[in-house]
């Protein structure tokens, strides 16, 4: 069938809406009509090419809910008409990883993701000259329609308008699982959260659902700082100036504190989580950083046995913590609405991705059909 989608040609270049095939379900598949997508900072590094090379003709979006159109023969979790939040690691529960309980590691899922195909190695996307296009992340859902792997598609109940849904599965289960799962935060703690954008606002919320003690927002733009404090942050620290900022963030939670989240991607902030820990604290890197970035630490603090640990797509197990994350969404207690800063039709992809790049506003979410996502007006 023919779709409109936008697609990542070539790294340096505008993303922009096309005309495009996508070939039904595979027996292992969901066909999916898109209701709407948020854009993550991830994208952005998809469409600047830092994420590895060739990853490109590839339509972008990997976090947004839609409806089931059609299923293949051996998927029996969904039927045409449910409301599902895609996920990006459909995993395939029998390799080393998922037998070990680390479903987000699927290593047929990653390897696939880094291809830009499906769990079977192959694409149902092709451009208008018949050229082979990849699925973003596996997902590919700045498109009207598309074609997931059976465990992509995770079903949603009533409760959540899908234009909020959309958020569930990148930012919501990164940043909720960064802290439950990743880190463990307990009840008293004292967490950082550097980067408060779409995801780091998911974790200063999650950190406050966990009962933390203390949730010092760290950001250099004022207006993240004023998202993050309504969300649950008790203090909040504006690094545009970065004279003393470990002196400062340290300060705010009355002395080193017991986790740090980065979620930016640089390396000068992996540094600054490292440096506001207490003795025995860990920083946990959400933040993706280009390909070929290093980071350095000072090693004899290892003696005081700080902890840097990574972090991919918050250590979960969508299918079953995603509709977790949906109750609390639909009972009131993680609201969404409040970081999405704009939505709009699926010709402002590029702009969204503009706007991230110079840090202006959190989630822009992107609506392919207002009715179906029962969507505010949109702005263009
Ligand atoms: P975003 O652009 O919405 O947020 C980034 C935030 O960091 C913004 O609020 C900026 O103002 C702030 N910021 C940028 N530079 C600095 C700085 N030097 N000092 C202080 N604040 C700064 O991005 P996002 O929330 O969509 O994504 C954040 C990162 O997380 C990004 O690297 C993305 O690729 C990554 C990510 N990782 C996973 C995972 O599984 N690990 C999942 C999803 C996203
Ligand atoms: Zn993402």
């Amino acid at each position: 069938m023919r779709i409109r989608a936008a697609v990542l040609r070539e790294p340096g270049r505008p993303v922009a809406v096309e005309e495009v095939e996508l070939d039904g379900p595979q027996a292992d598949e969901v066909l999916v009509r898109v209701a709407a997508a948020g854009v993550c900072h991830s994208d952005v590094h998809l469409a600047d090419g830092v994420l590895g090379n060739g990853r490109w003709p590839m339509v972008l979006g990997h976090e947004g809910a839609g409806v089931v159109e059609a299923v293949g023969e051996r998927v029996t979790h969904v039927a045409p008409g449910d409301r599902v939040a895609f996920s990006f690691v459909p995993s395939c529960g029998s390799c080393r990883s998922c037998r070990a309980g680390r479903r987000n590691l699927c290593e047929p899922a990653g390897r696939n993701a880094l291809a830009g195909m499906l769990m079977d190695g192959t694409s149902r996307l092709r451009g208008a000259g018949g050229e082979v296009l990849q699925h973003g992340l596996m997902t590919a859902c700045f498109a009207e329609r598309t074609v997931v792997a059976a465990a992509g598609a995770v079903p949603l109940e009533a409760g959540i308008p899908l234009w909020q849904a959309a958020l569930l599965g990148c930012g919501v289960v990164t940043g909720a699982g960064a802290v439950r799962n990743t880190a463990g935060v307990r009840l008293g703690d004292s967490v950082a959260v550097i980067g408060c954008g779409g995801v780091g606002l998911q974790v200063v919320a999650a950190a406050g659902l966990a009962g933390a003690g203390r949730v010092v927002a760290v950001d250099r733009d004022r207006a993240k700082l004023e998202l993050a404090l309504a969300r649950g942050a008790t203090d909040a620290v504006d690094v545009s100036d970065e004279e003393n900022m470990v002196k400062r963030i340290r300060a705010a939670a009355g002395g080193g504190l017991d986790w740090a989240f980065e979620v930016i991607g640089r390396p000068s902030t992996m540094r600054l989580a490292w440096d506001v820990l207490r003795p025995g604290g860990t920083a946990i890197v959400v933040g993706l950083a280009p390909v070929g970035v290093e980071v350095s630490l000072p090693a004899i603090e290892f003696l005081s046995e700080k902890s840097i640990k990574g972090c991919f797509y918050g250590s979960t197990d969508v299918a079953d913590e995603l509709p977790r994350l949906a109750r609390l969404v639909a009972s009131g207690r993680l609201p969404l609405a409040d970081v999405i800063s704009r939505v709009t039709g699926l010709d402002g992809v590029d702009d969204a991705l503009e706007r991230l790049r110079r840090g202006e506003g959190a989630r822009t979410v992107i609506v392919m059909d207002r009715e179906l996502a029962q969507a505010p007006e949109l702005v263009a």
